[in-house]
């Protein structure tokens, strides 16, 4: 695996409990070139600090809700990098009040918006890098079990992320005659921004740590290794999968 000097852009960066951080970092530490870019300007005070700590090459504000800020943002890049070699999309949203009600009740409103920010902006993404990929490009997206099974709480985001694990796939075989590989890591429960609108995730946390394989829950160093894995041509051959980091908590029935 040779990671060094490789041009890794990096979406979703929140603050440094973001599961993007560890990713970054980790990424750092294998000799790459890091590229960050946040959702809105209520976050720079916490990002600015994290991209000077990962030696960032630009840090740059893009909201993927919007085709021309996605489309700004890969003209800015260009004119700093010949080519972009890794992209990480860990980015998810949906309204709060949203996740915690009855299923029946999701709003047309609520779907829409969660499909859009947590699903749509894979493709869109993914389709305005295209001129700027390396040949052997890898791009990364961030999931969650709840996508195959119930989780409590969860509601529309697990129904996002069923269609994000599927578009993964498609992606996967659009993607695949350029020679350009995506897959999607799927992380056990880890407190950040993002999943402290999901309730219950403390007693969650301690449900797998006595009934996962590995008895405990898993760490960003965790996922941040499983993504060096995936970005990196150790997994040259793998395409359109969804790779479990979760202490094994997927495997068990009960
Ligand atoms: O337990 C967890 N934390 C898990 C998270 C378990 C399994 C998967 N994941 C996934 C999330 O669903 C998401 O896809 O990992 C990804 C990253 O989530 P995170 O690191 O847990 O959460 P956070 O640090 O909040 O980063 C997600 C960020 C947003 O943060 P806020 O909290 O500001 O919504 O996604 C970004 C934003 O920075 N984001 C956007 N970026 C660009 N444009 C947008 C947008 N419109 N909306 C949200």
């Amino acid at each position: 695996m040779n990671l060094a000097g490789k041009n890794v852009l990096i979406y979703g960066i929140a603050n440094s409990h973001s599961i993007a951080y560890g990713i970054a970092k980790e990424l750092q530490n294998q000799g790459c070139n890091i590229g960050l870019s946040y959702a809105s300007q209520a976050l720079i005070k916490r990002v600015l600090p994290i991209a000077e700590e990962v030696g960032a090459k630009f840090c740059l504000e893009c909201d993927v809700s919007k085709d021309y800020e996605i489309r700004e943002l890969y003209s800015q890049i260009a004119k700093q990098w010949d080519k972009i070699d890794i992209i990480v999309h860990s980015i998810a949203y949906a309204p709060k009040d949203e996740l915690n009600l009855d299923f029946h009740n999701t709003s047309r409103h609520g779907f829409i918006v969660a499909m859009d920010i947590s699903v749509y902006s894979l493709i869109a993404v993914v389709r305005e890098a295209m001129p700027y990929l390396s040949p052997d490009a890898s791009i990364l997206t961030l999931t969650y079990y709840g996508s195959q099974k119930v989780a409590p709480n969860y509601g529309v985001m697990g129904v996002a992320k069923a269609a994000l694990e599927s578009a993964v796939r498609y992606l996967a075989y659009s993607l695949g005659e350029h020679g350009i590989r995506i897959n999607a890591l799927s992380a056990g429960p880890i407190r950040t921004l993002s999943s402290s609108a999901v309730s219950g995730l403390s007693q969650l946390q301690k449900r797998i740590e006595k009934t996962a394989p590995l008895a405990r829950n898993i760490t960003l160093e965790d996922i941040a290794k499983s993504a060096v894995y995936l970005v990196s041509d150790l997994s040259s051959g793998v395409t359109g999968e969804t790779l479990y980091v979760d202490a094994g908590i997927n495997i068990m029935a009960y």
